[in-house]
């Protein structure tokens, strides 16, 4: 082919197409890597797991998905599902490692995905944002007979980065000044200051653990799915001066945005997060996929990502072990203990919240945790007394 101004440039794409995909063709599954997931599936698959890893990694989609790649970060099945190989008692087990891992390990992704957000199948698509207002909830517990405290959280990604298992050090140092650079400029009810992990003094640390606004560390879940990478670098907390706004950095997500305080207003503690979010949305790009809503690091999170959640004190349901369950199941809430997920409640005091993050508006979310949560109030009422 003689090479002239007409034809060079269609060379130059030939031959580097032709190279990009031999490079992709050449990310082969290191063969020692293989072994190690082709066994630790098997101990998986003969384990009593419960799973979701565990009851949609057929043997079938395993083979099928065990030599790809995504083409950015070259992540391989390992890095999604390490963490349930190594925890057989994960309640999910799957983590994407990077964006596109959700669609070059889809035949894995979308049973689980809806598994767990209730019958969001991979025809379904994400509704577009709408958060509505949070007057339209009243408060859940005027009289402060049940709830201790309320908390609404969600998610984000910034554009042009990986999830945990494939960010550098450099990475991780470059979300955090990015998104500190943002919460610099939050004003009035949202000003305030971000610290460091790698500078905080260990007891500031554990106080606001156990003060519930700063992540635990050491979970042996994401640790196992490499989100624990480089720790503590790149990871800290901004708090409000009310401390009634709070945003994670780079724990399992680039970002947690939360807002919480005492009692039960669920319609205020709502509308401050929606405002925190939409006030560093005008600075950062949030990584949001047409189909599955914005995209988190877990596949529990996706969609909204919201997490809105009662400490709430129900004795009678909590000793009537089935009517809770009928009841958790009949409004698709979660359970967990006092300090949050994989945690004992202390004291009777339960986080329950929305078990859905995916497949409704930000607005049917909150209402749909408000509905459930005012269900179990009444039946505690309704309750006989233990
Ligand atoms: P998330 O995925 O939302 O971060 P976790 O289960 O890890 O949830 O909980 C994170 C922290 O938030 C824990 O310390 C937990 O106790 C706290 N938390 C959750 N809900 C509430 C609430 N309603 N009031 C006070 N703290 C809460
Ligand atoms: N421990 C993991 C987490 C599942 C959902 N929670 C998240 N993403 N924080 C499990 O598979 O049980």
């Amino acid at each position: 082919m003689l090479l002239n101004s007409k034809t060079r440039p269609k060379f130059k794409f030939l031959t580097s197409w032709i190279l990009a995909t031999f490079r992709h063709a050449s990310k082969k599954v290191d063969k020692n890597l293989l072994k190690q997931m082709e066994d630790d599936f098997q101990k998986l698959a003969d384990s009593k797991s419960k799973s979701l890893l565990r009851r949609h990694l057929t043997k079938e989609i395993f083979d099928k998905l065990k030599t790809q790649t995504t083409p950015s970060y070259n992540s391989t099945l390992m890095h999604c599902i390490s963490s349930g190989l190594c925890n057989h008692d994960s309640g999910v087990g799957l983590y994407a490692p990077d964006p596109e891992a959700y669609k070059v390990f889809a035949d894995l992704f979308d049973p689980v995905i809806e598994d767990y957000h209730k019958c969001f199948r991979k025809t379904d698509k994400q509704p577009e944002t709408a958060f509505g207002k949070g007057k339209d909830f009243e408060n859940l517990d005027p009289d402060g007979n049940f709830i201790v405290s309320t908390r609404v959280r969600c998610g984000r990604a910034l554009k042009g980065f990986p999830f945990n298992p494939c960010l550098t050090e450099e990475d991780y140092n470059k979300l955090q000044s990015e998104i500190c650079a943002a919460l610099k400029n939050l004003k009035g009810e949202y000003k305030g200051c971000y610290e460091s992990l790698s500078t905080m003094d260990k007891c500031s640390q554990q106080k606001l653990i156990d003060d519930h606004l700063l992540f635990k560390e050491g979970d042996r879940f994401l640790e196992a799915a490499g989100a624990s990478r480089f720790w503590p670098i790149g990871r800290g907390i901004y708090l409000n001066d009310a401390k009634n706004f709070v945003v994670w950095v780079n724990e399992e997500d680039h970002i947690r945005i939360i807002s919480m305080e005492k009692g039960g207003d669920l319609g205020k503690v709502y509308d401050r997060m929606v405002g925190g979010v939409e006030a560093l949305g005008k600075q950062l790009q949030f990584n949001r996929d047409e189909r599955l809503g914005f995209l988190t690091f877990c596949p529990t999170n996706l969609g909204t990502s919201i997490r809105a959640s009662v400490h709430i004190k129900l004795p009678k349901l909590m000793n009537d072990p089935e009517e809770l369950k009928e009841l958790s199941e009949r409004y698709r809430l979660q359970i967990r203990g006092t300090s949050g997920e994989h945690s004992e409640a202390k004291d009777g005091v339960h986080d329950i919240s929305n078990q859905r993050r995916l497949g409704l508006t930000e607005y049917e979310i909150i209402k749909e945790m408000h509905t459930g949560i005012k269900g179990l109030i009444e039946a505690e009422k309704k309750a006989k007394s233990c």
